[in-house]
């Protein structure tokens, strides 16, 4: 039977009411799905992201069959895969001489700018379609910024409240306010009840998947045992209902909050299945706004996650597209350092960062405030090179894409691209980690010192930081105060403070 259009369905793009799926029709077309070589190592994934990934790209080709799609998968070590996604295409063309092909536009630049050849390459038209799983198209996030001097995701989430109606009374947000992170910064203690986020057991497809993944990427970062994640829609909707149930009363209060050997707290381990496409984004913050109204969660839990996800998420993909292809390259401090080795090997004595890397390492894992204010924080004080930065994010997170890792990596957490999303740099001495957590009693440093040996490193590198930059960061408003502290000490203290930084920074390396 002849194909009337090849519709190429990619990694992330797991969800049945995806636009190039609405567009097709099962009696003439035909789907094509690829596990390749280059997706797996343009940055040198995780072992747990390349299994989530092929083993939820299997489950949901199964299901794509059962529904009464005519597809071909081809699996990573299938005789003739070319190991990238152009090459792929061009040996599915030639199989089924479509007319046309269809594809959800990619989520990365890089992928997008190799598609955009795909017509000429290839002889035949090629459809990008829009991905209407954002709330907010490309364009629309263009015609939101257009003309404004800052890009603020407050006013911007807004605006998503606004046009989905979620916690909304009428015009007015629920609450009689848009945001309740003031309610949301507690720090947590060790003998809360703390829930483990929903854990499947593989089956034989994702076995099978296991052990590709060790034979083909054994030497990648991280530990690929034990596997939990869910990888079909159903079990994704289990861990939804299981955070729902477990953990979303208290994701406000606990949101900031850090705890030796508790990996998940209150968060909701979700990201990874939103990003690939197992749920669906606004049916998920329906669910949790339902939660509110039936009095089963506050408004500062229901707000602060709905908040992430029509916010956050949304903006920053705007951002991605409206920067991309320069955003990459930003390096506001001309920042030159090496990644430290510890990253990749959990290896250090500082003991929040050895907690946020181990369990990176063996989860796929971290939560926010890990992220942005521990191996975010220190990469930044230290001066290590954001496009490093960016690169190792992108590797070891389960849920990393570049739409949604670069802008949190290189703007918001190493503050590279110069403030656009955000007003000062997220820089903090050991003193906000040790509000925030009980990392420090487990640590062989002393966060109360400032200074010396035995001093928490962030506190030197913290001043050692806004030294470095002053130029660049003297004009900030909101660090006016910082720096008259800096100029009220004495001398010998200064001095003893660009000592043990440069101490600091000598033992890295
Ligand atoms: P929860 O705390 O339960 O939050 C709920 C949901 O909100 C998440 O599942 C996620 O979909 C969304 N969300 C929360 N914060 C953000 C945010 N800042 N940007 C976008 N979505 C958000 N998130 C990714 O999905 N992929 C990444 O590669 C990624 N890289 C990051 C890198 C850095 C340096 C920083 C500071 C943050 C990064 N984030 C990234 C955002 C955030 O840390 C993760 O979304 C979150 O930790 C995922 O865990 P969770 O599902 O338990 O989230
Ligand atoms: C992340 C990833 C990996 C590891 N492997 C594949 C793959 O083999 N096939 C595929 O279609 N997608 C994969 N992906 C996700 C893609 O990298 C992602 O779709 C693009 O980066 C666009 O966002
Ligand atoms: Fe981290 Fe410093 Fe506390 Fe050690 S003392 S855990 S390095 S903040």
């Amino acid at each position: 039977m002849a194909v009337r259009n090849l519709v190429l369905i990619l990694g992330d793009q797991l969800s049945p009411g995806l636009s190039s799926l609405k567009a097709a029709d099962p009696a003439q077309d035909r789907l094509l799905m690829v596990e390749v070589q280059e997706e797996a190592t343009y940055v040198r994934h995780h072992k747990k992201k390349i299994a989530f990934l092929f083993a939820a790209m299997r489950h949901f080709a199964e299901a794509l069959k059962k529904a009464g799609w005519q597809i071909d998968y081809v699996p990573l070590d299938a005789e003739e895969n070319t190991g990238n996604f152009g090459g792929e295409v061009e040996r599915a063309i030639a199989r089924h001489s479509p007319k046309r092909l269809i594809v959800t536009e990619p989520g990365e630049w890089r992928v997008r700018d190799a598609m955009s050849r795909w017509s000429d390459d290839f002889g035949l038209p090629v459809d990008i379609l829009d991905d209407d799983r954002f709330l907010c198209s490309r364009d629309d996030f263009a015609a939101w910024a257009e003309g404004r001097k800052q890009l603020r995701m407050e006013f911007f989430y807004r605006d998503m409240r606004r046009k989905t109606g979620l916690l909304m009374d009428g015009g007015q947000p629920e609450g009689g306010k848009w945001n309740f992170d003031a309610e949301n910064r507690k720090p947590a203690k060790a003998d809360l009840f703390l829930p483990q986020p929903h854990q499947v057991e593989p089956d034989a497809i994702t076995q099978d998947v296991l052990d590709l993944v060790d034979a083909r990427f054994g030497d990648h970062f991280g530990d690929l045992h034990p596997f939990w994640f869910a990888v079909t829609e159903v079990e994704a909707e289990a861990a939804l209902e299981h955070f729902i149930e477990h953990a979303l009363p208290l994701f406000g209060d606990y949101q900031d909050a850090m705890l030796e050997g508790e990996r998940f707290l209150y968060h909701s381990v979700l990201s990874l299945y939103i990003n690939a496409g197992l749920l669906d984004p606004l049916a998920v913050c329906r669910r949790v706004a339902d939660e509110h109204h039936a009095g089963r969660a506050p408004l500062n839990a229901a707000e602060g996650f709905i908040r992430q996800i029509i916010g956050w998420r949304e903006y920053v993909r705007g951002i991605y597209w409206l920067k991309m292809p320069g955003y990459v390259e930003e390096n506001f401090f001309g920042a030159d350092r090496p990644l430290p080795d510890f990253y990749w090997t959990a290896e250090t004595d500082m003991a929040c960062l050895r907690a946020a890397i181990t369990q990176t390492k063996e989860e796929a894992y971290a939560h926010h405030i890990q992220r942005l204010m521990v191996t975010g924080n220190f990469a930044m004080l230290a001066g290590v090179d954001p496009r490093q930065v960016h690169e190792w994010y992108l590797a070891v997170y389960a849920d990393a894409y570049e739409w949604v890792e670069l802008p949190n990596t290189l703007g918001m957490s190493q503050f590279a691209d110069g403030g656009l999303l955000g007003s000062k740099p997220y820089a903090a001495s050991g003193n906000y980690i040790s509000k925030m957590s009980d990392h420090c009693a487990h640590c062989r440093y002393d966060v109360k010192q400032k200074t010396g040996d035995k001093a928490c490193p962030f506190n030197p590198l913290y001043w050692d930081f806004l030294l470095r930059n002053e130029e660049k960061l003297r004009g900030n408003p909101r660090l006016a105060q910082v720096y008259r502290t800096w100029q009220r000490m004495a001398p010998e203290k200064q001095a003893d403070y660009r000592k043990s930084a440069k101490k600091v920074l000598a033992r890295l390396g």
